[in-house]
């Protein structure tokens, strides 16, 4: 079959990169953001533990990194950014058991890595109807929800883009902080290039998934019943060398046969794809993933007692500014009022 996109020397299309941040910066990152007392879970501080966060790193991760970083934005083609050697919180405490609940660690180290780095890609976004609007999310598995296929689960938690219920005002990006691995360390998040799905497919597939023939509903984690239901192509832009992808494996139906066999082929593709990048997150390690132009996935891992879970912290970031997100804004100007997109 004739490849649509040249692959890069790794054999997958996925551009990343990786960063290891040395010791004394590690150190220095640390004290700083140790003061941080702007509570990020709380509506009156959040503005200031956003601005503190991003000052502080600004200052403290250093030029090289921080260009790194600013440079592979505006690239607009490095789906994924893995940054190793980070601190975390000296005390992190048990994992959290809902997910709303709040850490129970007395310092914002981890928060502020995932929002002062993050914010370097854009701004972070929260959802009304999602974890009660909270930015930073616990992503850990919750009781009475293990077996459900979300980020509360520990089961095989299929490829996917994040928040499809709400597009075309789906984050740009998504970062996870991770605060303790699984103690087996078996789970593994994999992330994928849309063109790397793109080149194992027929033109007549990639036709059919450009059609708007895919219904998707609410977002499992959101805590209110959000029934809004979307229909959409799998593939966008496929005219421009930048094409973009909105895929939820799960949850996703095809409205007709034909859309339903070729969302079966492309999930088989999904599955077995050999360009997939498999990540297994250790605390201290951060990854903001493309969600335009890439899907991610995690497999299962076993579950831990007496607070041990594996636990991860995530944040949304908006930066594509192409569409008119004020619309759909609260007065925050971070909170997208998901309830009331048509
Ligand atoms: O647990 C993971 O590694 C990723 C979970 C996930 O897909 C998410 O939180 O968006
Ligand atoms: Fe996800």
């Amino acid at each position: 079959m004739k490849k649509l996109f040249n692959k890069n020397k790794n054999n997958a299309s996925l551009n990343f990169v990786s960063i290891n941040i040395d010791q004394e910066t590690k150190h220095r990152l640390l004290s700083k953001l140790s003061k941080v007392f702007y509570n990020p879970y709380i509506q009156s501080t959040q503005e200031a533990f956003f601005n503190e966060s991003f000052r502080i790193i600004r200052k403290e991760l250093g030029e090289q990194v921080y260009d790194l970083i600013l440079t592979s934005k505006r690239k607009g083609n490095i789906g994924l950014i893995m940054i190793k050697n980070l601190p975390i919180d000296n005390d992190i405490g048990d994992t959290p058991n809902t997910p709303i609940e709040l850490p129970q660690k007395k310092s914002f180290v981890s928060e502020s890595i995932l929002a002062g780095i993050s914010q370097i890609l854009g701004e972070p976004i929260g959802y009304h109807s999602e974890r009660s609007g909270q930015f930073i999310h616990q992503i850990c598995p919750i009781k009475g929800k293990i077996n459900e296929i979300s980020s509360l689960g520990s089961k095989l938690f299929p490829f996917h883009n994040e928040n499809l219920n709400c597009f075309p005002y789906t984050p740009s990006y998504l970062s996870l902080y991770c605060l303790r691995s699984d103690q087996q360390k078996k789970a593994i998040t994999s992330v994928l290039h849309v063109k790397d799905i793109l080149n194992e497919l027929t033109e007549n597939d990639i036709s059919i998934l450009s059609s708007k023939s895919f219904k998707v509903s609410g977002n499992k984690s959101m805590s209110v019943n959000h029934a809004r239901t979307i229909t959409l192509p799998v593939f966008h832009n496929l005219d421009s060398q930048n094409p973009t992808i909105t895929l939820e494996l799960n949850d996703m139906i095809g409205i007709n046969k034909e859309a339903t066999n070729a969302l079966d082929k492309l999930k088989n593709i999904c599955d077995n794809s050999e360009s997939k990048i498999d990540i297994k997150l250790n605390p201290g390690m951060m990854i903001m993933i493309d969600n335009r132009i890439t899907v991610h996935s995690r497999n299962t891992f076993k579950l831990q007692k007496g607070g041990q879970n594996r636990w991860l912290q995530r944040l949304f970031i908006k930066s594509d500014d192409l569409i008119n997100w004020s619309n759909v804004l609260k007065d925050n100007g971070r909170t997208i009022n998901d309830l009331i997109i048509k």
